[in-house]
């Protein structure tokens, strides 16, 4: 066996996803995990979502396998590396899997990622197609397999590795080199929003989120080095805005305050974009954020008490509730944008649950000049959250039903089928909608309290039919 095989990592795309594919959707997990791998082996990088794009229907399917059967006879590689990040790359996971193991039956495949972490049975398929199949987070597992396969060559069947996570001393910075000709070839006139992890781990629970599977224990770069990744990605490629994406940012607050700090002292003149939760945004924070060019988000799902704690977003919500409105009103006092994210349908929202938040986003919509903007979505049926695995509880207490199924095995549209739901027995048939209904009628309301700044950036960002809007035309 060779001492330093070769690895291909990819991410496959996904199948019959109706969403567009944004110009340059980095897929920064793989790209870290390909960095971490670079230290010691020959490591390529290939998305076939950028390269091939999602293919929808039977046809381009097939034009999808033509394309990547000649993409991975053009490369050298022992070991595949398949990102399976979420259930809606199950299917074309299967596929390159499949394709490889026709071209090449001694090369090893291996798969990791999020949906392999909710159902790593799934990839035990009776043609054996994965060697071994990685749960949670993928250095150590990836090191260990390399290993593995240089001295034993391929196991005799499918093994199911347990990822130890990596300790913060191990962070190592993002090699940029492994991405820059993708990055030049599909964002050459600049990148909109480069995604990027500064920490991991995340000690909440909420139901909806299979995060909990993973280590809870926060670890994160220090803040001179987190102002560096982001800096050097930066300075190397034109930027327009840096997303951190990380499960829970800045939970420690002297990290989070230096490292705002930091950034200020940098002068980006790019838009700095990340989530937080109110309870965390400190005076202090909100002075340094004010210096910046930046867009702060708020995971604050619901406005109905008893659903935040189905969620298990807060165990006290009116405290949360508190504490979002008098840091929305700070942050709108000192014009900085401000997102409120808003979850629907959650399994167990009922009429009275979708009353009760909108009448607190109606108690937000209050004085002119508000740079909070409000960004909704439905509920996504994914394995591995609790809501998954306890869905009979939802059937039984509040008449859920989950027509969805497990919707990734299927073949009809992903992204419509994983929200094919009916939260609650009060909100089914055509009052699955009554939601966006209850959106629609404040739309007129929410534009005329933003700020002339909020709304143009609501309009770009978020809402591209409020450009029809006389104030954009006028703007
Ligand atoms: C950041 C994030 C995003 C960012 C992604 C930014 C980017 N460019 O990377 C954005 C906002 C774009 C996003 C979008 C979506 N997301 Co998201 N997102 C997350 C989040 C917060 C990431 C967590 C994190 O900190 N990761 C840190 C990195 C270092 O760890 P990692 O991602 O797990 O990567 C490791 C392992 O997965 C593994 N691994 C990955 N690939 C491979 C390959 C091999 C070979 C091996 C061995 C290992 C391996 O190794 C990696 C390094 O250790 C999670 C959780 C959450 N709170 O929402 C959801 C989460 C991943 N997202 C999820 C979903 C559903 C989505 C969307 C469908 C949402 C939507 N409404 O459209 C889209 C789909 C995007 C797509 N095209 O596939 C789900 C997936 C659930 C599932 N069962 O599949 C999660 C888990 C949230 C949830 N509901 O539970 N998301
Ligand atoms: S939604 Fe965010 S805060 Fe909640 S468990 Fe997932 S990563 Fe943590």
């Amino acid at each position: 066996m060779k001492d330093h095989p070769k690895i291909l990592l990819a991410y496959p795309s996904c199948f019959r996803y109706s969403e567009p594919v944004d110009s340059l959707d980095m897929k920064t997990a793989l790209l870290w995990l390909a960095s971490y791998l670079r230290q010691y082996y020959p490591v390529e990088y290939v998305d076939y979502e950028l390269e091939i794009g999602r293919p929808a229907t039977n046809t381009q399917i097939r034009r999808y396998e033509r394309i990547v059967r000649n993409d991975l006879t053009s490369r050298e590689f022992d070991i595949l590396g398949l990102s399976c990040w979420t259930s809606l790359s199950y299917h074309s996971t299967l596929a390159v899997a499949r394709l490889c193991r026709e071209m090449y039956p001694d090369k090893l495949i291996v798969v990791g990622g999020y949906h392999p972490t909710a159902k790593p049975e799934e990839f035990i398929t009776d043609d054996g197609l994965f060697d071994y199949v990685v749960y949670g987070e993928g250095e150590h597992a990836m090191i260990d397999i390399i290993e593995r396969f240089a001295e034993r060559g391929r196991p005799g069947k499918t093994e199911l590795i347990k990822d130890t996570p990596l300790k913060r001393e191990e962070f190592i910075p993002y090699n940029w080199d492994l991405v820059a000709p993708i990055i030049e070839k599909h964002a050459s006139n600049g990148v909109d929003c480069l995604y990027l992890f500064l920490s991991r781990g995340c000690p909440f629970r909420c139901s909806f989120c299979m995060e909990p599977l993973k280590d809870e224990n926060w670890r994160a770069l220090s803040p001179a080095d987190a102002v560096d990744q982001i800096m050097t990605a930066a300075g190397r490629f034109k930027i327009r805005s840096v997303g951190i994406a990380d499960a829970c940012f800045g939970v420690r607050p002297s990290w989070r305050h230096e490292f705002l700090r930091q950034m200020v002292e940098a002068q980006p003149p790019f838009w700095l974009i990340f989530e937080t939760r109110p309870e965390y945004i400190t005076d202090e924070d909100i002075e340094l954020i004010t210096r910046l060019k930046a867009e702060v988000q708020f995971g604050v799902e619901s406005g109905s008490h008893r659903m935040l704690q189905l969620m298990h977003k807060s165990r006290t919500p009116q405290k949360y509730l508190d504490a979002f409105v008098r840091i929305s009103r700070e942050l709108s006092d000192r014009g900085i944008i401000h997102r409120g994210n808003l979850l629907f349908n959650h399994p167990g929202e009922t009429r009275e649950t979708l009353e009760e938040t909108f009448a607190f986003i109606d108690s937000c919509l209050g004085p002119e000049h508000s740079t909070l903007i409000w960004v909704p979505h439905s509920y996504m049926h994914f394995p591995g959250c609790e809501v998954y695995h306890e869905r009979e509880r939802f059937e039984k207490n509040y008449g859920t039903n989950f027509d969805c199924g497990d919707w990734w095995l299927g073949d009809q549209d992903q992204y419509v089928a994983s929200m094919s739901l009916a939260p609650s027995s009060s909100l089914d048939g055509e009052d699955r909608e009554l939601c966006w209904r209850m959106m629609e009628s404040r739309m007129e309301k929410m534009k005329q309290v933003l700020s002339p700044e909020a709304f143009l950036f609501a309009a770009n960002k978020y809402y591209p039919y409020w450009q029809d809007d006389y104030r954009y035309q006028n703007a």
